[in-house]
């Protein structure tokens, strides 16, 4: 472990492969531990965080799982960290607006998409892989509860690939959302925006790219026009472990009801929800959790890949030359 300081003081601690690789140029995506703590038990959540970050590497880029520990932003866990964070019970769940709190106190903290997105920023890692990311949530109108991961990309330069979003939560309103605060989103070989479980939200993606150095193309042009959000790309579940939408549908009209009536609200009604759609498709959602924690860590790989190479080689052909005028 080497142990950097950052200018705002925050103590990054690097794993060593995570610094050898930022340090060369080497493609890393980061990935959040919130989705190890709170999203399988143990032991099946370390050997999941060790799958994601295989198929990290399998894209070509080394993976950097974040997370809170005495003070300091792991960047990059070692297998006894895995360890660690998947078998502490208890690690409570930290978004962006925890992050000061949590680091200021001391003790251990999952970090969920926003607030990984923010370490990963802090980090000088472009990409970042979530299977899912937060949003609106149905009846935010009246609610007003929208996931900080939202409000986060429209302040962090990193690029987040994901397998769409949980139909518990209002994907038309979310889609507006980013829409509204300038939020790139692109589909991979795919023209709507996924769904998670399903492969598709019903909604058309504002754009479709199929090139995965055209994409890491875009990716810079966003941030060259003076955006420091964030870029979102998703890529649908594979077909084979897709589950039927009418079936998740009615599982979360159900588990909605069950939420008002438990009083589940704030941030822990995210968990509420998925553990009740969980519950009602039993196995096969398992299966297709797994397969999109792996297929959205691997694009997130081969796009890091594609990515350092164009930073490597600079200016892409097309690119009009500085001077050049017309
Ligand atoms: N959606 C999923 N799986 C997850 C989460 C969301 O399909 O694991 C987790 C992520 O850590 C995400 C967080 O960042 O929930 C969002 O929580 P909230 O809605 O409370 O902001
Ligand atoms: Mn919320």
């Amino acid at each position: 472990m080497t142990t950097r300081r950052h200018p705002g003081d925050i103590p990054l601690v690097f794993s060593e492969e995570v610094s050898e690789a930022l340090h060369s140029g080497a493609p890393v995506v980061a990935l959040e531990s919130n989705v190890i703590t709170h999203g399988l038990p143990y032991p099946d959540n370390a050997a999941t965080a060790r799958k994601v970050e295989a198929a990290v590497r399998a894209g070509g880029a080394v993976p950097a799982t974040i997370g809170i520990e005495n003070g300091g932003i792991l960047v990059g866990m070692t297998d006894a960290d895995i360890e660690r964070f998947a078998s502490t019970p208890g690690i409570p769940k930290v978004s962006s607006r925890d992050m000061p709190v949590v680091l200021a106190r001391g003790g251990m903290g999952a970090t969920t998409v926003a607030s990984s997105v923010v370490a990963a920023e802090l980090a000088d890692i472009p990409f970042f892989a979530s299977a899912g990311i937060g949003g609106v949530h149905r009846g935010a109108e009246t609610t007003m509860d929208i996931s900080s991961d939202l409000i986060q990309f429209t302040r962090s330069k990193v690029a987040v690939v994901c397998a769409g979003a949980k139909s518990i939560l209002d994907l038309g309103l979310t889609m507006e959302f980013l829409e509204t605060h300038c939020v790139p989103l692109v589909s991979y070989r795919f023209d709507d925006f996924p769904a998670f479980y399903c492969r598709t939200s019903g909604i058309r993606s504002p754009h479709r790219l199929d090139d995965e150095a055209v994409i890491a193309r875009a990716i810079e042009t966003h941030w060259a026009l003076g955006n420091r959000s964030s870029f979102l790309v998703a890529t649908p579940i594979k077909e084979a472990d897709a589950i039927d939408s009418r079936e998740v549908d009615a599982a979360i009209a159900d588990a909605m009801v069950a939420a008002e009536r438990d009083g589940v609200r704030g941030n822990g009604l995210t968990k509420y929800l998925m553990r009740a759609v969980d519950k009602v498709t039993e196995g096969r959602s398992a299966k297709a959790n797994m397969s999109v924690l792996i297929s959205t860590a691997e694009l997130a790989g081969r796009l890091a890949l594609a990515h350092a190479r164009l930073r490597a080689e600079g200016l892409p052909a097309g690119t009009p030359a500085p001077e050049g005028g017309r």
